[in-house]
Parts: C-alpha cells; sequence; structure tokens
C-alpha cells in the first residue's frame, strides 16, 4: 500500500538517495519517449514526477500509460490543480504550497479533490511545497500567485518546513521551478536537512552533475531533474550515475 513512502523512509534512515526525473506532459516527446524509459530503466531511476503547472498538450494518462508499458518505475503526480489528477498513476505528491499564502494551493483544491483521491487506489504523499526563488519569474510562481521563498533566506526555509512537519506533511519539496537560473541553494537544503526528519525532494534547475552533487551532499534525499535532460539527454545517466555512486560510497 504505502510501498512509496515506505522507501523514501527506508532511504532517509539508511542514507540512500533517488533519483527522480520530471516528465512534464507539454515537453515529452512521444517519439523518442520509449527510447528516454528504457534508458530510466538501465540506469535505475528510482521514480518518475508526472506534471507541470500548465499542461495543454498531451494529457497525463498517456504518459503514465507509456510509463507503465516499457517500466517498473513508480509514475507520481506531481499536479498543479486539481484537474491534474489522473488515477491511472501509481501516486500522488498531494502539494500544499506552504511557502505561500494562497488558500487555494493551500487547502482549496484539496477539498475539491479529496472525494476524487479517496475512491482512486493512489497511494496519497502529504507533501510541503516550497517554491525558492530563483533569479526569474517561473511558471509556478506565476502561476500559483505567491511569492516564493527569497533564495538567501534559508531561516525561513527551515521554519516554513518545521511547521510543514508539525502539521503532518510527510515530505518537503524544495523547488525552484522548472528551469531556474539557480537551483536551491546548499546552505537552504542544510538548514531544512536540520530542522526536520522528512525526506527532502529538491528540484529547479539542476542541469548538472555538479549541481546535482552539491544537492545530495547538502542533505537532498530526491533530486528533480525535468528541464536539463529535455535540453541534454546525456545527463540522464550522468546524473543516475552520480546518485548511484554517492549510494555506493555510504553503503561502504
Ligand atoms: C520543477 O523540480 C522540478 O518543478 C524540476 O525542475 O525542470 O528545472 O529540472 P527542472
Amino acid at each position: 500500500q504505502a510501498q512509496i513512502r515506505t522507501k523514501l523512509q527506508n532511504n532517509r534512515k539508511n542514507g540512500r538517495k533517488a533519483f527522480a526525473v520530471l516528465l512534464d506532459p507539454d515537453k515529452v516527446e512521444l517519439e523518442s519517449f520509449p527510447f528516454m524509459l528504457a534508458e530510466s530503466v538501465r540506469f535505475g531511476v528510482d521514480f518518475f514526477f508526472v506534471g507541470g503547472s500548465l499542461i495543454t498538450r498531451y494529457t497525463s494518462d498517456e504518459i503514465i500509460a507509456a510509463i507503465h508499458k516499457h517500466t517498473h518505475i513508480p509514475a507520481i503526480l506531481f499536479p498543479g490543480n486539481s484537474l491534474h489528477i489522473e488515477p491511472s498513476a501509481d501516486a500522488i505528491l498531494l502539494l500544499s504550497l506552504i511557502s505561500g499564502r494562497n488558500p487555494e494551493l493551500l487547502i482549496g483544491q484539496h477539498v475539491i479533490a479529496a472525494p476524487l483521491l479517496k475512491k482512486s487506489k493512489l497511494e496519497i504523499l502529504p507533501t510541503g511545497y516550497m517554491l525558492v526563488e530563483s533569479g526569474r519569474a517561473t511558471t509556478v510562481s506565476y502561476i500559483s500567485n505567491t511569492t516564493p521563498i527569497p533564495h538567501d533566506k534559508p531561516g525561513v526555509a527551515a521554519c516554513t518546513a518545521m511547521a510543514g512537519e508539525l502539521l503532518g506533511l510527510q515530505i518537503m519539496y524544495l523547488d525552484a521551478g522548472s528551469g531556474a537560473q539557480k537551483p536551491v541553494s546548499a546552505d537552504m537544503i542544510a538548514a531544512v536537512r536540520q530542522a526536520v526528519d522528512t525526506p527532502i525532494v529538491v528540484g529547479g534547475g539542476i542541469n548538472s552533475v555538479e549541481k546535482a552533487r552539491l544537492a545530495l551532499e547538502a542533505g537532498a534525499d530526491v533530486i528533480v531533474v525535468g528541464n536539463g535532460i529535455e535540453k541534454n539527454p546525456d545527463l540522464l545517466p550522468e546524473i543516475a550515475q552520480a546518485v548511484k555512486s554517492f549510494n555506493e560510497k555510504i553503503a561502504a
């Protein structure tokens, strides 16, 4: 039942890191998609996050069907709003946008989604979602109508995560937004790591092995990469390898 949560908690206990690839239905190329899925299996991608703030082209169900056809990697919804719920996925990051003060994204959409989620077989992953300022306006900051946490205020992020954990949220997701100019800083990840015991997911602007390593060393449990792989498919095996060697070092 709670397979993904259990995996995340066990990883957290053992210091193991995980690699999630973000699949934005607006950016996936369906022709080359099976190859990308095969690469993900080959290099040990742990999770697919499926979603985006705005979906205009393919719907998530096409993407999820392909994931299920070609892999056993869990497809986790990363929804922009309650319209993005797709019951054929394996799980959903039930995001509460705790860095913002927009009640719709803190609780409003959740009320709308609750009966649907209760009926579905989706594993629910209650997640404190924190947007972090990234050097330029991202789609998510515009669409969510919220002010992100300033890049150089790790203390604000730490207190926000603490509050989220006290409210019972089980995962903290620090996101600089897709295509961010600067990813979440190592200082901020480390401050959140010190503040809470939950698994920490970090994404947005991780477009090199170096940036991935910095996030892992600072305390990220899961790193998420989307844009970087869309632009340079070789980044998938490279980052997968970096995560793997990180885990091998810990095991040794
Ligand atoms: C965005 O965390 C994700 O919500 C991933 O961002 O597309 O910049 O990798 P990128």
